[in-house]
């Protein structure tokens, strides 16, 4: 069968894009692909985080994606510095990319902003360590938002170059990326060209997971829009950022073809559709809230499932990981 891997980092204010452009994909590949899904607290720290709020935010990711319907029992759901062949790859991948390949990823030039020099080394090698993450279990698939794809072909370099070097052909495959669904860039509430994001100082900017109805509708309420009412056709919402974007979240919530939702709601005020759309985004979240709250409490049982999870992932990675030690020519012990 063919193996997806994927992760989200517990960076905390998991948003509607992530749960649009990422996990709620991740649950329908469930069905064809042996999964392995991971919170990325290797990558979070690329990225100072508090430690108390670390180890909570990865609780909580864990629960928002068995809350969302994540099943750890047929599927892997565990926590990457649990398994520590992913920081052992990552190593030898650091030794086969190059710089010139990681000065060209446009994230780090975003995360690393102006001061570059004061960014940590981490940050800069956080897609060879994505490449790890996913070479470790010989990964076929991996579905991501449009902001990662640079960082996937950075990984099928990685997987041909290692391949070219020691002269393995085929030895890691060159995964492919799955990007799914009609939302694979969810934009900011405030700024419809901005993507939404665990990061944006604007709380206002982002649909929270773990907001309540009446956060959501306000955020929704005061979202930006433009003057206009809502066009009829798809051609209408070019040039208008923020309008598509409403109308996108709304279309992927229902699972319609933004065209339906247009013939259906074109010509009303925008005042009327984001009643609409909040209607709609309560009733898609709030079950999935609900569950995550009580889970995160629960966290003797999160514990455990990441911890069975580490346990079955290790079991995978360790073979290869001693296959790739005697690729390279390490002994192994
Ligand atoms: N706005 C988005 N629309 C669609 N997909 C998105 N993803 C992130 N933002 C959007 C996808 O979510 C998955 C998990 O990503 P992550 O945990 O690595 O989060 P991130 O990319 O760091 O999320 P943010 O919000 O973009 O964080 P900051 O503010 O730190 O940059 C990935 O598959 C990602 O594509």
């Amino acid at each position: 069968m063919q193996r997806v891997f994927s992760g989200a980092q517990p960076t905390g204010n998991l948003h509607l894009g992530n749960y649009l452009g990422a996990i709620r994909n991740w649950v329908t590949l469930q069905n064809d692909f042996e999964c392995i899904y991971c919170v990325v607290d290797l990558h979070a720290i690329t990225v100072w985080q508090e430690p108390t709020e670390l180890r909570s935010n990865i609780r909580e990711l864990a629960a928002s994606m068995i809350a969302s319907g994540i099943d750890p029992e047929k599927h892997i759901l565990f926590n990457q510095s649990q398994v520590s062949a992913h920081a052992e790859l990552a190593w030898i991948f650091n030794c086969v990319a190059r710089m010139g390949w990681l000065n060209r990823m446009t994230q780090f030039k975003e995360k690393a902003g102006k001061h570059r020099e004061n960014a940590s080394l981490g940050l800069y090698a956080y897609p060879s360590l994505m490449a790890a993450d996913i070479l470790a279990y010989k990964a076929t698939h991996v579905p991501v938002g449009e902001d990662q794809k640079q960082h996937l072909e950075l990984t099928r370099d990685i997987a041909i170059k290692f391949n070219n070097d020691f002269k393995v052909d085929g030895f890691f495959p060159t995964p492919e990326p799955l990007i799914l669904g009609p939302a694979t860039r969810v934009m900011s509430l405030r700024d419809g060209t901005k993507k939404m994001s665990k990061s944006d100082t604007s709380d206002m900017a982002r649909i929270n997971m773990t907001d309540d109805a009446d956060t959501l509708a306000k955020k929704i309420r005061k979202a930006k829009t433009d003057a206009e009412p809502l066009p009829s056709e798809a051609e209408g919402l070019e040039g208008r950022p923020e309008a598509r974007n409403l109308v996108t979240i709304y279309a992927a919530l229902l699972d319609k073809p933004v065209a339906d939702v247009l013939a259906e709601h074109g010509g009303i005020q925008f005042s009327g559709f984001k009643q609409a759309l909040t209607d709609v985004v309560v009733e898609k979240l709030a079950p999935i809230t609900e569950e995550m709250a009580r889970l995160k409490n629960d966290t003797a049982y999160i514990d455990a499932t990441l911890s069975k999870g580490a346990e079955r992932a290790n079991a995978i990675a360790q073979p290869i990981l001693r296959e790739v030690k005697e690729v390279v020519g390490f002994l192994n012990g």
